[in-house]
């Protein structure tokens, strides 16, 4: 199966969580796109009531396409079950995320969400993290000097640019993924970043997922 294939069927799969009355978070991506669509499937054939808590303008336009109830982070009381993405997820089940450059939103709704479940397709599993670029959001004033002190730490950094143009986030600040290549000790390298003035956050999603699903060609396994 090709890997847009094994996203569909996680994305499928995933929608068994949802139940009539929930507040849902929705992820961000193109394994997430898949979960969105049948949910709006689900929601008219089963006539179930959802309210969705999107985490990307893209996300919130789809999901109110094909009708389902969006709701901002501020005005639901809590959050039953977040379903998102992620771009890497190693053996202890901490993962990166921020390819798709909402890595703040989504951690915010993560946080916010009492149970937490990752779709993914076979290729995002991997024993350690690091091969896949780590997003840091980064306040645009100072970058230039947060990124020299980054480089000199070895991280290797690079802004994430479209042409000539930095790409912004939703909060309209700039991304610098770092190059790290093994991230063999995820939990101390979250607490360096997270004591880097101008690091908004990063893309370290440690303790956070409760279930994984994962798409293989003999089909979906859920773990964890
Ligand atoms: C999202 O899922 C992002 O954090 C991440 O970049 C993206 C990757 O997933 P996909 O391969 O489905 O686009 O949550």
């Amino acid at each position: 199966m090709n890997q847009d294939a094994l996203k569909k069927m996680v994305g499928q799969e995933a929608v068994k969580y949802i139940h009539d009355g929930m507040v849902v978070g929705l992820g961000t991506g193109s394994t997430v796109k898949y979960l969105v669509e049948a949910l709006g499937k689900k929601v008219k054939k089963d006539k179930i009531h959802i309210v969705g808590v999107p985490t990307s303008h893209r996300t919130a336009e789809r999901a109110r396409r094909l009708g389902i109830k969006i709701k901002n982070i501020n005005d639901v009381d809590h959050i039953d079950l977040t379903i998102d993405g992620a771009d890497q997820i190693d053996r202890n089940f901490q993962g990166i995320k921020g390819g798709g450059i909402a890595h703040l939103i989504e951690k915010i709704v993560a946080i916010n969400s009492k149970k937490n479940i990752w779709i993914v397709d076979e290729s995002k599993m991997t024993k350690y993290l690091g091969s896949f670029p780590l997003p840091l959001e980064v306040i645009p004033y100072g970058s230039t000097q947060l990124f020299r002190r980054l480089a000199k730490m070895d991280f290797h950094p690079t802004f994430r640019m479209n042409g000539d143009q930095h790409v912004l986030t939703h909060s309209n600040n700039y991304i610098i993924d770092l190059h790290l290549g093994k991230i063999k000790h995820p939990h101390k390298l979250s607490r360096k970043l997270d004591d880097m003035t101008g690091i908004v956050e990063h893309g370290l999603f440690l303790d956070i997922v409760n279930m994984v699903i994962v798409g293989y060609d003999n089909g979906p396994k859920t773990i964890k």
